[in-house]
C-alpha cells in the first residue's frame, strides 16, 4: 500500500525492510509495519505480529504519512516576539530561558501557580512521564489533560464501586453493549470492525446499542435502543429496573460478591419503566427486550463513551450503566467486564481535591479541562501564572476556544511542546519542537486488556527531523538547566547500569535508600543514568525500568504467567520485542482480587448516585430553549477524524468540509439543502458548515465532527480552515456537576440556511 508520496519521482533511497511500528491515532494503538523511504512512511500494513491488533488497522493507518510528513512541522525552538511573531533560537537559548522563567515564577508566586495540560495524545505516553521531574521540582503539581473531558466521571465511579478501570472481552461476549458509542468507527478496543462483524453474524449472540444516531455499529445491532438526546438517565434507569422488577439479577453473584445491593434495589424498584420508556422516546417492548438478552446472556461486555460521557447526567449514566453488568453478574469470567492490569497508571491514585480558583473537582489528579480558562482569567491570588502544554491542542481541544485562548493570553508564561504551530503553540511564549512518534522510541500507556495484556514499546523508524528532540531529551534538558540533581549523586549509577541490569538494580536501591529524594525525580534520574546504555535510539525507555519493576510488584504471578521471571527479564524483553510483548495473562479470578476494596467485594451503594437516580422522576429531559431548538453534537468521530493530530487536510478521501448532519425534517423546516450551507448559533459562537441530509439524524438532532477546523498552510503559502473547529460552539459552563466533564454532544443550537449569493460575472 503506498501512501501520499507514491507519486514523488525525487525518491532517491531504497524503500527500507519492513520495520514493527504501530498506529498512533487511536487508543487501540494497532501495530503496524512500515517500509521508509526518504524519511515517508511509504508503504504500511498491519503487523500480524502484534498480540493485540495480530495484523488489523481501520482506513487511518494507512495515511499516516501526513502525519509524519505534515509540510507544516515544526524544525526549531521558536520564541515569541512582543508584536505577537515568532523568531527562531538556538535549543540552548530556548532551554536557558524557558527554565529560569519557570524558577522566576516558582520563587516569586509557588510552584502550585504552574500548570501541566497533556502529556500524550492517542499513541505517545512516553514523554509526558518525564515531565513529573521537572515539574516536581519547581513544585508544580497541578495538571489536566483530555481524560478530564470524557473519563474523569467514569473514573470517580469506579473509583467508588471496586477502586479500578474496567473494560468489556467483546471478542468473547455473548451480548455486546455499546452506549453513547460507535466502534465501527471510533475502533477503541482491539480489532473493533472484524470483532463487530463475528458478532453480527452470529445468531447466539447479541448487540445492543444506545444512541439516537442509526451509526454504523447502530445498523449491525439486534437492539437499537434510539434514546432522544441526553435521556440516557432515564433509558439506562429503566434498563437496571426492568433486571430487579422482572428479577433477573444474578443473587447468587450479589450476595457474594456485592455489597450495598439492597438499597440500590429499593430504588430501582420505584422506577416507573413505562414512563422512562417514554421519556427517552424508546420503544418500551424493545427496552424490556434488551434487558431481558442482557440478563439471559451467558457474558455481558459494556462499553460506554463519549455520546454520554459528554452528554447531561454523564456521572450517573456511568454509575447507571455499572449496573448492567453488575446485576447481572457478569464479571470475572470470560466475554464479561474485567478489571484490568496497568502499565502506567493513567490516573494518579487518590488524586482528589478541589481547583485552587472554581473549586472544581480534581479526580484522579486532573482537574476539569473546562475550568482551565477559569482558573487563569482571574485576580484570584491562587490562579495559574504559567503553563506547559505537551502534545495537546487545549486552544482547539477545550471547550471554548476563545475563552482558553483569552486566558492562554494572560499567562506570564507558557510554553508548547509539539510538532507542529498548533492553535495553541501560537498563544505560547515558546514552542519546542518535537520529534515524531516514528522518530524516536514512543509507547501508548493505554494497555487495558484483560485477560492478556499488551506493552509496546516503538522503535524509531528514522532519526529525528534536524532541529527536532524526543520529549526525555528536552525534559532532561530543562532538569539539568535547573540544576537540581547533584552530578555526584548520579555517577556511581552510571558506572552501574554499564554493568548490566543487574548491577544497576543494586546501585539504584542503594541510592534510592540513601536519598529518598531521587524516588521524586526518578525518569530523570533513569534517564541521565541507564539511557545511555540502552541501544541506539532507545534511551527514552529508561522510564520504563522503574514501571516493569512495578509491575512485577503489582501483578507478580500475572507477569510471570507471560513468561517474565523478574522487573529486569520484563524490562529485557521490552526493550527487545518489536512488535509489543504481553506483559500479564491473568486468570479469570483474579479480577476478584484486583478490586481495590479490603473486602474485594463491589461496593453498588453511592448515596449521591442514588439520590439523583430519584429526582430523575422530576427532571427534565430536555434542555433546549425556544432561541436553541436544536440538540448539536460538537465532535463526532467520522472515517476521516483523527482528533487534533492530522492537520493536512489532503489526508481525508471524503467530508473535506466535515459537514453538517440534520434529519430530513429539520432540514424542511428550516430550509436546508443537501450540500448547501447552515448558520450554527450557540449560546457563544456561531459557525458555518456545509449540510448533510441524512436519515441517520433524529428530528431536533445535529451532528459535527471533530478535528475540523485546524488551520493549515498549503505549498502555495495559503492558509486554509476546512470545516468547523467545534469548540468554538462549545461553553466552559455547560458541564457534569460532578465530574466537571462537558456536554460536547448536547450543545443547543439554532441552525439557518445560509442563502446562495450569486457571484456576479
Ligand atoms: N475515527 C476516529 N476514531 C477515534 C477518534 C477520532 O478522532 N476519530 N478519537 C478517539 C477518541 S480520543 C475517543 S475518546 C473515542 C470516542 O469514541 P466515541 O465515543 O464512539 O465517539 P463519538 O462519535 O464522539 O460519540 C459516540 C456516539 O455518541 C452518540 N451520541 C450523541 N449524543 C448522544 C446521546 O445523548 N446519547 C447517546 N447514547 N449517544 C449519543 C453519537 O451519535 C455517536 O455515535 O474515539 C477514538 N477513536
Ligand atoms: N467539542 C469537542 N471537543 C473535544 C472532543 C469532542 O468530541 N468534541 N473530544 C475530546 C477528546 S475525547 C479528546 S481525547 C481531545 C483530544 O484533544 P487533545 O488533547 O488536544 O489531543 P490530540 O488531538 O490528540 O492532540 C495531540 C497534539 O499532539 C501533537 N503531537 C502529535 N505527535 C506528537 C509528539 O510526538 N509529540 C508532541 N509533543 N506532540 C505531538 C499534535 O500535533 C496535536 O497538536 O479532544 C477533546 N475535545
Ligand atoms: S483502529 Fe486506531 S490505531 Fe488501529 S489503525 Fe485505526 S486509527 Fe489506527
Ligand atoms: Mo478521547
Amino acid at each position: 500500500m503506498f501512501t501520499h508520496k507514491e507519486a514523488n519521482l525525487a525518491m532517491t533511497e531504497q524503500l527500507t525492510d519492513w520495520q514493527p511500528t504501530a498506529c498512533i491515532l487511536c487508543e487501540c494503538n494497532c501495530g503496524i509495519v512500515v517500509q521508509v523511504q526518504d524519511r515517508t512512511l511509504a508503504r504500511i500494513r498491519g503487523d500480524k505480529n502484534h498480540p493485540a491488533s495480530r495484523g488489523y488497522t481501520c482506513n487511518k493507518a494507512l495515511r499516516l504519512d501526513y502525519y509524519q510528513n505534515d509540510p507544516n512541522r515544526l524544525t526549531s525552538p521558536m520564541r515569541r516576539r512582543p508584536d505577537g511573531t515568532f523568531e527562531e533560537v538556538d535549543w540552548d537559548t530556548a532551554i536557558t530561558e524557558i527554565a529560569s522563567g519557570f524558577k522566576a515564577i516558582a520563587d516569586t508566586h509557588g510552584g502550585d501557580k504552574i500548570m501541566y495540560y497533556g502529556g500524550g495524545g492517542q499513541g505517545n505516553h512516553l514523554g509526558g512521564a518525564y515531565s513529573g521531574a521537572f515539574l516536581k521540582a519547581l513544585g508544580s503539581y497541578h495538571r489536566s489533560n483530555a481524560l478530564a473531558q470524557e473519563k474523569t466521571g467514569e473514573h470517580w465511579v469506579d473509583a467508588h464501586l471496586y477502586g479500578n478501570h474496567t473494560r468489556g472481552e467483546f471478542e468473547h461476549s455473548e451480548v455486546s453493549v455499546f452506549i453513547g458509542k460507535n466502534p465501527w468507527m471510533s475502533q477503541s478496543f482491539p480489532r473493533a470492525r472484524v470483532v463487530l462483524h463475528e458478532i453480527a453474524k452470529d445468531s447466539a449472540r447479541s448487540m445492543i446499542v444506545i444512541d439516537p444516531v442509526v451509526t454504523d455499529t447502530a445498523k449491525m445491532a439486534d437492539f437499537h435502543l434510539r434514546v432522544r438526546p441526553g435521556t440516557d438517565a432515564w433509558c439506562l434507569a429503566a434498563l437496571d429496573a426492568v433486571l430487579v422488577q422482572e428479577n433477573l439479577c444474578d443473587e447468587e453473584f450479589l450476595t457474594e460478591h456485592v455489597s450495598g445491593v439492597e438499597s440500590v434495589r429499593e430504588i430501582l424498584a420505584e422506577v416507573p419503566v413505562a414512563d422512562y420508556a417514554q421519556r427517552c422516546g424508546v420503544n418500551e417492548d424493545l427496552l424490556r427486550a434488551a434487558a431481558r438478552r442482557i440478563a439471559a446472556a451467558d457474558s455481558v461486555a459494556v462499553f460506554e463513551d463519549l455520546g454520554v460521557q459528554q452528554s447531561p447526567n454523564s456521572t450517573l449514566c456511568s454509575y447507571l450503566n455499572k449496573m448492567l453488568w453488575i446485576l447481572t453478574g457478569n464479571f470475572a469470567k470470560p466475554g464479561g467486564q474485567h478489571l484490568h492490569s496497568s502499565f502506567a497508571p493513567l490516573f494518579r491514585p487518590g488524586g482528589v481535591g478541589r481547583t485552587p480558583v472554581t473549586g472544581a473537582p480534581i479526580i484522579g489528579g486532573l482537574m476539569p479541562s473546562n475550568v482551565v480558562p477559569q482558573e487563569i482569567l482571574t485576580d484570584h491570588p491562587d490562579r495559574f501564572r504559567a503553563m506547559i502544554v505537551e502534545s495537546s491542542n487545549p486552544a482547539h481541544s477545550v471547550a471554548d476556544s476563545h475563552a482558553v485562548a483569552q486566558a492562554f493570553a494572560e499567562l506570564e508564561l507558557l510554553v508548547v511542546i509539539d510538532v507542529a504551530m498548533t492553535e495553541t503553540a501560537r498563544l505560547a511564549h515558546y514552542v519546542l519542537p518535537a520529534a515524531t512518534q516514528f522518530e524516536k522510541a514512543e509507547a501508548t500507556f493505554f494497555n487495558l486488556e484483560f485477560p492478556h495484556n499488551t506493552f509496546h514499546l516503538r522503535h524509531r523508524l528514522m532519526e529525528p527531523l534536524p532541529g527536532t528532540l524526543p520529549e526525555p531529551e528536552i525534559w532532561g534538558r530543562l532538569m539539568r538547566a535547573l540544576g537540581v540533581v547533584d552530578e555526584a549523586e548520579l555517577t556511581p549509577l552510571r558506572h552501574a547500569a554499564e554493568a548490566g541490569l543487574e548491577a544497576f538494580t543494586d546501585a539504584f536501591l542503594q541510592a534510592a535508600g540513601a536519598n529518598p529524594g531521587l524516588g521524586k525525580v526518578l525518569p530523570f534520574v533513569l534517564y541521565e543514568t541507564l539511557g545511555p546504555t540502552l541501544p541506539e535510539g532507545l534511551s527514552g525507555a529508561a522510564a520504563l525500568w522503574g514501571l516493569a519493576q512495578k509491575a512485577v510488584m503489582t501483578y507478580p504471578e500475572a507477569v510471570r504467567r507471560a513468561g517474565h521471571a523478574d522487573g529486569n527479564a520484563l524490562f529485557s524483553a521490552i526493550l527487545e520485542g518489536r512488535s509489543g510483548v504481553t506483559f500479564t495473562v491473568h486468570e479469570y479470578e483474579d479480577d476478584f482480587a484486583l478490586i481495590s476494596h479490603a473486602d474485594h467485594k463491589i461496593a453498588l451503594e453511592m448515596p449521591q448516585m442514588l439520590a439523583d437516580v430519584r429526582a430523575l422522576t422530576d427532571a427534565p429531559t430536555g434542555l433546549t430553549t425556544p432561541e436553541f431548538p436544536i440538540v448539536l453534537s460538537a465532535g463526532e468521530r467520522r472515517a476521516y477524524t483523527a482528533n487534533d493530530i492530522m492537520r493536512d487536510p489532503s489526508w481525508r478521501k471524503r467530508d473535506a468540509d466535515g459537514s453538517l448532519r440534520v434529519s430530513a425534517e429539520d432540514a424542511d423546516a428550516l430550509g436546508l439543502t443537501d450540500g448547501g450551507r447552515a448558520r450554527i448559533t450557540t449560546a457563544v459562537g456561531a459557525a458555518e458548515a456545509t449540510v448533510e441530509i441524512s436519515d441517520a439524524m433524529l428530528p431536533g438532532h445535529a451532528s459535527l465532527p471533530n478535528g475540523y477546523g485546524l488551520d493549515f498552510i498549503d505549498s502555495d503559502g495559503r492558509k486554509q480552515v476546512p470545516g468547523v473547529a467545534p469548540n468554538s460552539l462549545t461553553s466552559s459552563d455547560w458541564r457534569d456537576a460532578y465530574a466537571g466533564t462537558p456536554w460536547h454532544k448536547h450543545v443547543p443550537a439554532r441552525i439557518e440556511a445560509v442563502p446562495l449569493v450569486a457571484v456576479a460575472g
